[in-house]
């Protein structure tokens, strides 16, 4: 039968840059944290976060024969430029190249077929056609940093993002739910370090959105405001976004694990050239008239999800915010 260690090595071969096993029980602490977000009111308009909870505490109401989980992790750190161009918006290093959700399915797609065909090997056909996975890539309804962080990737820093020793916090999160027995990970808990007293990232953020350590408030966070929020952003959190256009990156670039840690991604299609880039001038943005126009520029990365309105509403922000800055 398939070993932990042959999927590990496999996932690698695939190009995965992390990869972790877990078991599918609930975590109490985890489930509580996010109780209390909802709670809070901290998800805000995201209904979908409220609405998928069971789902997302409880792996077996996904899969109710699951064994093992496998968490899956693909670096995407980049370089920024010191300064932008004026009149430009920028654009977090996450979204600055191809959407990650379809390099990350093609990926994982590759895997499973690697992983189908070691299974051959082992020739027990009855065993073999009773295995099943399935998978997601972040829009899943699965506490991904939860179930990473079980699976000895990372711990949860003071940002809530989770942060592994040899890559900082700039990776993305994927999961597959198998019926696979495997040898889960067991990580001491500070293995991969720890915020101690440092708090450098509550104090960078300009909204004040980590609220409680590990616990953001959506509402302030520019990061939802910018991708995920539908409507207008009030006036003092748009003072506070700066040059802004979409994402938020502040609270990982002030990280002392991201600054002596980050390692440039080897994906090519996450580099700037392969997407909108690392800024986007807002005059262009505003002067965009149907959804075809936007789509030209948008499609097949993570910038579609704000739709025209939202990106035009950034971009006036970030022209704001400039001309204030040349007034002062
Ligand atoms: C909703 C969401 C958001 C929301 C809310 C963010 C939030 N912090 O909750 C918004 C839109 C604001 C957002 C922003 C971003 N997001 Co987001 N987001 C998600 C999503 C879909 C769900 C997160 C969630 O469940 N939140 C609810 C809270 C309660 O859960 P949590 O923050 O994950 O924390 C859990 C654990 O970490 C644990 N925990 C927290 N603190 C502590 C402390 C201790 C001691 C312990 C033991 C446990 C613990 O409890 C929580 C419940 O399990 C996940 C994908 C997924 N399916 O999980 C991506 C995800 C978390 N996002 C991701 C990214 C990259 C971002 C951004 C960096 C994007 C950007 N540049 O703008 C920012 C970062 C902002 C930030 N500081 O969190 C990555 C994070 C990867 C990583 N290395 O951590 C994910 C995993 C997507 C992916 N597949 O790669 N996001
Ligand atoms: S992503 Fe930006 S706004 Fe959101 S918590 Fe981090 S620093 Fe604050
Ligand atoms: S900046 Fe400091 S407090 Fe924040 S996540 Fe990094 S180590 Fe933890």
């Amino acid at each position: 039968m398939i070993t932990a260690d042959e999927i590990k090595k496999m996932a690698r071969q695939t190009g995965f840059d992390l990869c972790g096993i877990t078991t599918p029980e609930e975590v109490p602490e985890d489930a509580e944290r996010y109780r209390e977000w909802l709670e809070k009111g901290y998800h805000a308009d995201m209904a979908w976060m409220a609405a998928s909870q069971q789902r997302r505490i409880a792996p077996k109401s996904l899969m109710d024969t699951v064994q093992s989980i496998i968490m899956l992790g693909v670096n995407y750190y980049q370089p920024d430029s010191e300064q932008i161009p004026a009149g430009r918006g920028r654009v977090s290093r996450y979204a600055r190249g191809r959407d990650y959700h379809k390099l990350i399915a093609r990926m994982i797609k590759t895997f499973l077929v690697r992983i189908e065909k070691a299974m051959d090997r082992d020739a027990v056909v009855q065993e073999k056609d009773s295995v099943r996975f399935k998978w997601w890539v972040d829009y899943g309804p699965f506490l991904e940093r939860a179930y990473a962080r079980k699976a000895g990737m990372g711990f949860v820093g003071k940002n809530s993002m989770l942060i592994n020793k040899d890559f900082g916090s700039w990776f993305f999160l994927a999961e597959i739910v198998t019926t696979l027995e495997l040898e889960p990970d067991t990580v001491p808990d500070n293995f991969h370090g720890s915020c101690g007293r440092c708090t450098r990232c509550i104090e960078a953020c300009p909204t004040g959105a980590i609220v409680e350590d590990g616990l953001i408030d959506s509402k302030r966070c520019l990061s939802y405001l910018t991708i995920e929020h539908k409507g207008a952003i009030g006036k003092d959190l748009a003072e506070a976004a700066g040059d802004i256009l979409f994402g938020c990156d502040i609270c990982q670039e002030v990280c002392p694990y991201n600054i002596k840690r980050a390692v440039p991604t080897k994906h090519k299609q996450l580099l700037p050239e392969y997407g909108v880039g690392e800024y986007v001038d807002c005059e262009k943005i505003l002067s965009l008239e149907s959804d075809e126009q936007f789509l030209k520029l948008t499609a097949g990365t993570p910038l579609t999800r704000p739709k025209l309105y939202g990106l035009k509403r950034n971009a006036e922000i970030v022209l704001e915010n400039a001309e204030q800055d040349n007034m002062e």
